[in-house]
């Protein structure tokens, strides 16, 4: 059976368990959190998500496992048909990974471990999410979908890539990503009232607890 590593409060495991669960794929969730020993053997970089196939390969990199899972199991699609429309499936993942998601992490110590932030990381922070805001905008329908009828993988990575940005924007940024987006509110809404959100989101409060011990011996080591 393939087996999920990583840690339920983890955005970018979150992705691709949700894409297990959409999909109907058998797997094991193995509780791992980054750059312990067993995280390691799974993942060079260290950082969660790692999975393992069936057939004994550790991959890793969130959207690499997502265009893994579409290919070993191409039942219940999360990818259009069409190269284009694939291929714009691909372009707002990747926009809301390094556009969106990652600027707004660099922010995610200050969040969780009350680490000041300097001016100028602030700025920075500021400078590429309004970019990638901007790119979301033109890119994006929210018809319900956020591109278009059909729910993508685009929705799946978008939901837990945007849900960091939401939280460092409001409390750090003082800027509410809701009123900057258009059509983020209804859809946002839509994405969370499914049975497979509702158990993610279950079991990453499940975790809170756990997590913020990781986190606060982290900062003791
Ligand atoms: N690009 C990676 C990012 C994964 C990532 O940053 N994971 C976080 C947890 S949400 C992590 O392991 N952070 C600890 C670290 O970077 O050492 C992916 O898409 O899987």
């Amino acid at each position: 059976m393939l087996t999920l590593h990583g840690f339920p409060y983890s955005n970018y495991h979150n992705i691709v368990k949700h894409v297990l669960l959409q999909k109907g794929i058998p797997f094991e969730e193995h509780i791992v959190y980054p750059q312990t020993p067993e995280m390691l053997a799974v993942n060079p970089m260290g950082k969660a998500p790692s999975m393992t196939t069936e057939s004994g390969t550790h991959l890793s990199e969130s959207s690499v496992l997502v265009d893994y899972l579409e290919d070993a199991y191409p039942d219940k699609p999360l990818y259009p048909a069409d190269a284009d429309a694939r291929a714009q499936v691909r372009q707002l993942m990747k926009i809301s990974e390094l556009y969106i998601e990652l600027p707004a992490r660099r922010l995610l110590p200050t969040l969780l471990a009350k680490v000041p932030a300097d001016d100028k990381t602030v700025s920075e922070v500021r400078g590429v999410l309004t970019n990638g805001i901007n790119s979301l905008n033109a890119l994006a329908s929210f018809s319900p979908y956020v591109l278009g009828s059909e729910l993508t993988a685009a929705d799946i990575y978008l939901r837990y890539v945007i849900s960091v940005a939401q939280q460092v924007a409001s409390a750090i940024l003082q800027w509410d990503l809701r009123t900057e987006i258009p059509g983020l509110s209804d859809w946002s809404e839509l994405m969370a009232g499914t049975d497979i959100a509702k158990k993610i989101d279950a079991d990453k409060d499940a975790n809170a607890k756990e997590f913020m011990a990781y986190i606060s011996g982290l900062k003791k080591s």
